[in-house]
C-alpha cells in the first residue's frame, strides 16, 4: 500500500459571492465553502458598488449559519413549554387558534409588527404587505417608528414618496457636514454607502471637510475636520438657526433647481424666531459657531448635509429632518454633483413608476391609534404605542400579534412593559430565527431561513445607494429540506387569515395573485408578462418583473439591451452590473401634487410652532444616549461568538466632570435610573462625552428568562430601553424619542 492511497481526493471548493444581509452597507462577499461548510468569508474585491470592503459582522454569517441556537424547525409552546413541531404541525395549530378568535373580536383584534432584517430580505419585504392586507388591521407597526419615520415623512412631504431621500454625492463633494450619525461605526444608514470612512478620507484628501456635530466624539467625529458637540434633542434649533442665517446674511441661492421650489418665502419667514443667539444656549452651540457653520457650508463650491437616526429618534425629528434639506436646497446643493442627489433604482422604486414629475405626494392620519390618537404615517402606527393596544380593553384591542423579524422587548422603549403586554394576549406567532426576549412570548414560532440559503436581491437599499447598480445572490448553501421560504410562511398565514386553510397551496396561492397584479399593472400585455415569467415564483419573479420594467428594464424586449433578471444574475461572479454615478433626477423624480419641491409644508411650518415654545427650554443635569458598536447590530448578533469576544460593548460612557460630581470612577458599576427604570452599567470615564450626557448602546439585556441565546447571556448587558419613556414620541411621524432622557447615576455600593 502506497502512502497515496491513504489520502483522501481533495474535496473541491466552491466560490461564491452574495450580497451581506447584515446592513444597510449592502457589501459584496466572497464566500468560500467545501463540504457544504463554509470556510472562508471576505470581500469581493471585483463588487461594482463594495470593492471589496467588509466589516467584521460579514465574517460573522458564518456563526450564524452554524449556531446551535439558531431556529431550524418551528417551535410550539404547550403548557408553557417549547416543542419542536413540523411545519404542517404549527401551521394547523395557527389555524384551529386564529380564526376563532379574529371571527369573535373582529380584524382590529390582531395586530403584526415587523423589524429591521427584513429590509434585509427580498421575501420579507415584498410579501410581509401581503399577510398585513390578508389581516385588514390597522394595527401594523414596524421598526421605522423607532429610527426613520421622520426623515421618510419630511422627505415623503418635500419631494412626493416615502423613500426619494436626498443622498450626499461623497465622491465629489468638498464639503460633508453631519449630525447625529455615525457611519464609520454603523456604515450608514439612509445612505447606503460601504467603507464610508476610505470615501471621507478620499474627501479630505482633495482638500475636502468633513464636519461632524454629535453629543459624542465619535469615531466618525475623530475622522472630523471639526466635530461640535450638541444638547441632544436640539438639533432642530442649530438647523433653523442656520436656515436663518442663510437669509439674514444673503446667502440663499437655489442654483439649478430655483424653478422647482416652492414655498422659500414661507421658510424665511418662518425662521425669525430662530436667530443664532435664541438658539444658542438651547443647543449648546454657540452663536459665532452656528453662523461660521453657516458661512462655510454656503461657501462650499459642493456641499452635502447628512443626518440620521440622532436627530430623527427626537421630539422634533421630522422638523430636524426637514431642515436638513432646507440647507441642502438653500445652499444650491439639492439635485446637483457634489450636493445631494436621488438615486434611480433598477427595481421597485416608487420615483421610477407612474407619470414622471407629478403625484399624489404623501398623507397621514388615515386612521388613528384607538388609545393614544396617534396618526398613521405610511401605513403604520407607531411602535411605542403597542403595548397600551394590547392592554386596553374595549372594542379594538389587539389579541393576536404577529411579529416578523423583530425583537422589540429589547429594542422598543419601555421593553418590560411590552413584555408584560404581550403575557396577555391570547395568541401570538413569531417568524424568528431565535428563541429570544420577545419570540419566549409567542405560541408558535416560525423560523426564518439562513441568509445563506436564500438568494437576496436588495429592494429598498438601491433607492438609498451611494451610486446606481444591479446586484442579485443566488443562494450559498442548499436550502433545508421541508424549509418553506419566508414568504411562502406568509402566503400561508395569510391564506389561513382569509379562511382558505392551512392545507393551501402557497405557490398556487401566488400564481393567482400574481395573474391579478399583472392585469391590474399591464392590461391587455397581462397575458404576455405571465407567459414571459413562466417557471419563476415568488419574489423572484416579482424582481424579474420589476426589472424589466423599471428604468434600465429591456422593457420587455422593446429595449433589448436593458436589463432582465438574467442579465443580472450572470453578473453575480463579476460583482454586479455598475449603472453609474448618480445623476440630477428633478423635476422628473418629484411626485408632488404641485409638481415641485414642497420646501414649506403646512404641517411642518405648523409644527414649528411648538419648537419656537420651547426655544427657551432647560436642560435636565444628566441625559443618556445611545450608541453603536461594529461588533454588533440592534438586539441580535450578540449569540455569535466571533462577534461577541472582547471587551464588554455595553458600558456606560460618563464625562470626567460629570464622574466626578457623581463620585464615579472609571471601571465602577452604577446604577443609571429614569422615572420609568433602572439599569447597573459598567462606568467607562472619557473625555469623548458632552459634559451632561452618558452614553449607553441599545439592543442589550439578555438575562431574561426563557430565551435561548447561550452566548450572549454569558454577558447580557444592561437594556437602554427598560429606562425609556414610550410615551414619548415626534408627533408627526410617530418616531420614539431614544435619546436625550433624563437619568440620574449612583454607584453600586
Ligand atoms: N434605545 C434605542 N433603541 C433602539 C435604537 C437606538 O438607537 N436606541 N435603534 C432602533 C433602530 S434604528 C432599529 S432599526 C430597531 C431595530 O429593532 P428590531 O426591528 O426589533 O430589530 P432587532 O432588535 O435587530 O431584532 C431583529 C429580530 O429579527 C430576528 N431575525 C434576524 N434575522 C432574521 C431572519 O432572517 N428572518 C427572521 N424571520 N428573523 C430574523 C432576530 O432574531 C431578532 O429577533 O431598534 C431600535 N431601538
Ligand atoms: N455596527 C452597527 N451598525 C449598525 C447598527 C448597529 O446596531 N450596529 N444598526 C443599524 C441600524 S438599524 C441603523 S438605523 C443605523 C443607524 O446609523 P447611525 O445613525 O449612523 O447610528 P448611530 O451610530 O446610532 O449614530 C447616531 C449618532 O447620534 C448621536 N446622537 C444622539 N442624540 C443626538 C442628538 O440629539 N443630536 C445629534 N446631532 N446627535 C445625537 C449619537 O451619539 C450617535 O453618534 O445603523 C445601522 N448599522
Ligand atoms: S458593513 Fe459589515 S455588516 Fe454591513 S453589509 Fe458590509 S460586511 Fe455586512
Ligand atoms: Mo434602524
Amino acid at each position: 500500500m502506497t502512502n497515496n492511497t491513504l489520502i483522501a481526493p481533495a474535496t473541491p471548493t466552491t466560490t461564491h459571492h452574495r450580497i451581506c444581509p447584515l446592513c444597510e452597507a449592502c457589501c459584496g462577499l466572497e464566500i468560500k465553502v467545501q463540504n457544504s461548510k463554509v470556510i472562508s468569508i471576505r470581500g469581493h474585491d471585483a463588487d461594482v458598488f463594495s470593492a471589496g470592503y467588509i466589516c467584521p459582522k460579514g465574517v460573522a454569517l458564518k456563526d450564524l449559519h452554524e449556531d446551535p441556537d439558531r431556529l431550524r424547525t418551528p417551535l410550539i409552546k404547550r403548557n408553557g413549554i417549547f416543542e419542536q413541531a413540523t411545519w404542517e404541525e404549527a401551521f394547523a395549530e395557527i389555524e384551529r387558534r386564529l380564526p376563532p378568535l379574529i371571527a369573535a373580536h373582529g380584524r382590529n383584534a390582531t395586530g403584526i409588527v415587523v423589524g429591521n432584517p427584513s429590509a434585509h430580505k427580498i421575501g420579507l419585504l415584498t410579501y410581509f404587505g401581503k399577510l398585513a392586507r390578508a389581516l385588514g388591521t390597522k394595527n401594523v407597526f414596524s421598526a421605522s417608528t423607532l429610527d426613520q419615520m421622520p426623515k421618510q415623512l419630511s422627505s415623503g412631504l418635500l419631494f412626493g414618496h416615502w423613500l426619494s431621500i436626498a443622498l450626499p454625492d461623497i465622491t465629489r463633494t468638498d464639503y460633508l457636514l453631519v449630525l447625529g450619525a455615525n457611519p464609520v461605526v454603523s456604515n450608514g444608514s439612509m445612505w447606503t454607502v460601504p467603507d464610508f470612512r476610505g470615501k471621507a478620507k478620499a474627501l479630505q484628501a482633495r482638500g475636502g471637510k468633513l464636519v461632524v456635530v454629535d453629543p459624542r466624539r465619535t469615531e466618525t467625529a475623530a475622522l472630523a475636520d471639526a466635530h461640535h458637540f450638541i444638547r441632544p434633542n436640539s438639533d432642530v434649533f442649530l438647523l433653523a438657526a442656520m436656515v436663518h442665517t442663510l437669509f439674514a446674511e444673503g446667502l440663499v441661492k437655489l442654483g439649478t433647481v430655483a424653478e422647482w421650489v416652492d414655498g422659500v418665502d414661507a421658510v424665511e419667514q418662518a425662521m425669525t424666531p430662530f436667530t443664532p443667539e435664541a438658539a444658542a444656549t438651547r443647543c449648546g452651540i454657540s452663536a459665532d459657531t452656528i453662523r461660521a457653520l453657516t458661512r462655510a457650508l454656503a461657501a462650499a463650491p459642493r456641499a452635502a448635509v447628512y443626518a440620521r437616526i440622532g436627530t430623527c429618534t427626537q421630539e422634533y425629528g421630522t422638523l430636524a429632518s426637514w431642515l436638513v434639506d432646507v440647507l441642502n436646497t438653500l445652499t444650491g446643493n439639492l439635485d446637483r454633483a457634489g450636493g445631494v442627489l436621488f438615486a434611480k433604482s433598477a427595481a421597485f422604486a416608487s420615483n421610477t413608476a407612474g407619470k414622471p414629475g407629478i403625484g399624489k405626494g404623501v398623507s397621514t392620519g388615515r386612521h388613528h391609534a384607538r388609545v393614544s390618537g396617534a396618526p398613521e404615517v405610511y401605513g403604520e402606527l407607531p411602535m411605542t404605542c403597542m403595548a397600551e393596544e394590547i392592554e386596553t380593553p374595549g372594542e379594538g384591542q389587539i389579541r393576536a400579534l404577529f411579529t416578523v423579524a423583530t425583537n422589540p422587548v429589547l429594542s422598543s422603549p419601555n421593553g418590560p412593559r411590552l413584555a408584560n403586554a404581550l403575557d396577555t394576549l391570547d395568541f401570538m406567532v413569531s417568524m424568528d430565527i431565535y428563541l429570544n426576549e420577545t419570540t419566549r412570548h409567542a405560541d408558535v414560532i416560525l423560523p426564518g431561513v439562513s441568509p445563506l440559503e436564500d438568494f437576496h436581491y436588495d429592494v429598498a437599499f438601491p433607492q438609498l445607494s451611494w451610486r446606481n447598480h444591479a446586484r442579485y445572490s443566488p443562494p450559498v448553501l442548499p436550502p433545508t429540506p421541508g424549509q418553506p421560504e419566508e414568504w411562502q410562511t406568509l402566503l400561508k398565514l395569510a391564506a389561513i387569515v382569509q379562511g382558505k386553510g392551512a392545507q393551501a397551496d402557497a405557490d398556487a396561492l401566488d400564481d393567482a395573485q400574481f395573474a391579478e397584479d399583472a392585469q391590474r399593472l399591464f392590461g391587455g400585455h397581462a397575458n404576455a408578462v405571465i407567459e414571459a415569467t413562466h417557471g419563476l415564483k415568488g419574489p423572484q419573479r416579482a424582481l424579474e418583473v420589476a426589472l424589466r420594467s423599471g428604468p434600465y428594464g429591456d422593457q420587455w424586449g422593446r429595449t433589448p439591451d436593458g436589463l432582465t433578471l438574467a442579465k443580472v444574475q450572470a453578473s453575480n461572479s463579476t460583482g454586479g452590473i455598475d449603472l453609474g454615478a448618480l445623476q440630477p433626477r428633478i423635476p422628473e423624480m418629484l411626485r408632488t401634487p404641485s409638481g415641485k419641491v414642497e420646501l414649506a409644508p403646512p404641517s411642518l411650518l405648523q409644527d414649528l410652532q411648538r419648537a419656537t415654545q420651547d426655544l427657551r427650554g432647560l436642560a435636565p443635569d444628566l441625559v443618556v444616549i445611545g450608541r453603536r458598536d461594529v461588533r454588533t447590530n440592534n438586539s441580535w448578533m450578540h449569540n455569535l461568538p466571533v462577534l461577541a469576544k472582547g471587551p464588554m460593548r455595553c458600558t456606560a460612557l460618563v464625562h470626567p466632570k460629570d464622574a466626578q460630581r457623581l463620585g464615579l470612577q472609571d471601571g465602577v458599576v452604577a446604577y443609571i435610573r429614569s422615572t420609568g427604570g433602572q439599569v447597573q452599567a459598567q462606568v467607562h470615564v472619557t473625555e469623548d462625552m458632552m459634559p451632561g450626557v452618558v452614553s449607553l448602546p441599545h439592543g442589550w439585556g439578555h438575562d431574561v428568562p426563557g430565551a435561548q441565546l447561550r452566548v450572549a447571556a454569558e454577558r447580557p448587558g444592561a437594556n437602554l430601553n427598560a429606562l425609556l419613556d414610550e410615551r414619548r414620541r415626534d408627533p408627526l411621524s410617530g418616531n420614539a424619542v431614544l435619546g436625550g432622557v433624563a437619568i440620574t447615576m449612583q454607584l453600586v455600593a
